[in-house]
């Protein structure tokens, strides 16, 4: 496989250069006058990461069709390969986030030296009973860890165990758990006891965890069940956050609400209350859509991550949310998505550093509207590309990773290296 290497990415940047410092000398004296230090917001820049799905290199598809892409990874070690390439070139993804069953291997010492080997580590691990595997003696066709059958959650439940075991050997330290128990006739399942099935077993879940663990738990307003679902909004997650304890907190998928909710609200209020674990970043128009984190919405990125600035600071360093895309791509290159989501990320939350947190919160004070407003909008209508861009170059990255990416080959090598396989365990996402 042709490696991304320092050298290639020095003589791609080189030509970028002169055009780098212009642009970024000039944001740096605006910056400054706005009594912004630039050398403080690149560290700051540079010490931000969000982890990668597994699932997100390889193309995904809808409930109508998957059309594949050539040089898809046909195991977890292509993911690997190709998510190194995505942190090598933006120097922002330094973890992965895998799927069990789907990157189920025999040796997880190995897979995490696979991970070494491309500078990576393993984030928060995803359950998945939302799905029947080969081979599993019962099915999850009417639920999983809410099941009205005893045997089938124990199932499930022993499977996120089994999740958490995975993850220790591989580094991690949080399980995400989203299920898609829910029911599609009103009446089909009484709401009151799936909750209360739902608690049982994430109880049982919870007190396997290690101490130094979170348990993530991600709601979703509907799908696969299209009348009800177990844990359909922050409400339900809260609850049961609530209920288990301080391991256990809420994770907030960014498609996983009905269109008009505020979601920044919710980020506002689960971070009050200890509360807000992580992030499933996409970007979405209808529902559970999975688009490409801020191609649609790019200012309600802004906003979610305006929240969060303010939950630092009142928090402290404390507040550690744990940040994960996860999106399906259906008709891209998944690195070249995943690279510019990344990018887009980053972006927003550089954006919200800018916000003078005094002035808004006296003109919030003294209800001048307006102010407030402008103040708030002052950071997202700053086009911050070269000070992000400066935090990868400093860091070894590239000065434009799609490009650079593309100069590569990298795509066209692993066409040739990865023949196509029947079928992929990326499906529909
Ligand atoms: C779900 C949810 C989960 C993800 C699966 C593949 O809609 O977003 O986080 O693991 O899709
Ligand atoms: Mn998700
Ligand atoms: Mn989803």
């Amino acid at each position: 496989m042709s490696a991304i290497t320092a050298d290639f990415i020095a003589d791609q940047n080189r030509v970028r250069l002169a055009d780098h410092r212009e642009d970024f000398d000039a944001l740096a004296r605006k910056l400054a006058r706005r009594g912004l230090d630039p050398e403080t917001l690149v560290k700051d820049a540079m010490a931000f990461a969000v982890a990668v799905p597994s699932w997100g290199v390889g193309t995904g598809g809808t409930r109508f069709a998957r059309f594949p892409g050539p040089g898809e990874p046909r195991n977890v070690f292509d993911k690997l390969a190709d998510c190194g390439v995505i942190n090598t070139l933006t120097r922002l993804t330094p973890t992965v986030s895998p799927h069990i069953p789907w990157d189920k291997v025999k040796d997880y010492a190995e897979l995490r030296e696979a991970a070494k080997s491309h500078g990576l580590a393993f984030d928060a691990v995803n359950s998945n009973t939302f799905q029947d595997q080969a081979g599993q003696p019962l099915s999850y066709k009417f639920g999983s860890l809410a099941h009205t059958d005893k045997a089938v959650r124990e199932q499930a439940i022993a499977h996120n165990i089994e999740c958490v075991e995975i993850g220790r050997a591989l580094g991690s330290k949080a399980l995400t758990v989203w299920i898609g128990d829910g029911s599609n006739f009103a009446g089909q399942s009484s709401l009151a006891r799936a909750f209360d099935r739902y608690l049982d077993s994430t109880a049982a879940i919870y007190r396997s965890l290690p101490n130094d663990w979170r348990m993530l738990l991600e709601h979703k307003l509907f799908e696969p069940a299209f009348y009800s679902t177990v844990i359909s909004d922050w409400g339900s997650s809260y609850l049961a956050a609530q209920h288990l304890g301080p391991k256990a907190q809420c994770l907030v998928d960014l498609g996983h609400h009905a269109p008009t909710v505020n979601i920044e609200q919710i980020v506002a209020r689960l971070a009050r209350f200890g509360k807000l674990g992580g992030f499933h970043f996409n970007d979405s128009k209808y529902g559970d859509d999975d688009l490409d984190a801020a191609s649609v919405s790019p200012f309600r990125l802004y906003l979610v991550f305006h929240e969060l600035a303010e939950a630092t600071r009142t928090i402290g360093p404390s507040f550690a949310p744990a940040y994960m895309i996860d999106q399906s791509h259906n008709v891209t290159d998944p690195i070249e998505s995943l690279m510019q989501s990344a990018i887009e990320i980053a972006r927003a939350r550089a954006q919200a550093q800018l916000v003078d947190a005094e002035a808004l919160a006296a003109a919030q004070e003294t209800n001048d509207a307006l102010t407030a407003h402008r103040l708030l909008k002052a950071g997202f209508l700053t086009d911050v590309s070269p000070l992000i861009a400066e935090a990868r170059l400093r860091a070894g990255g590239a000065l434009d990773p799609i490009a650079t990416y593309r100069a590569s080959g990298y795509r066209a090598a692993t066409a040739r290296e990865r023949p196509a396989v029947a079928a992929g365990s990326a499906g529909i996402v």
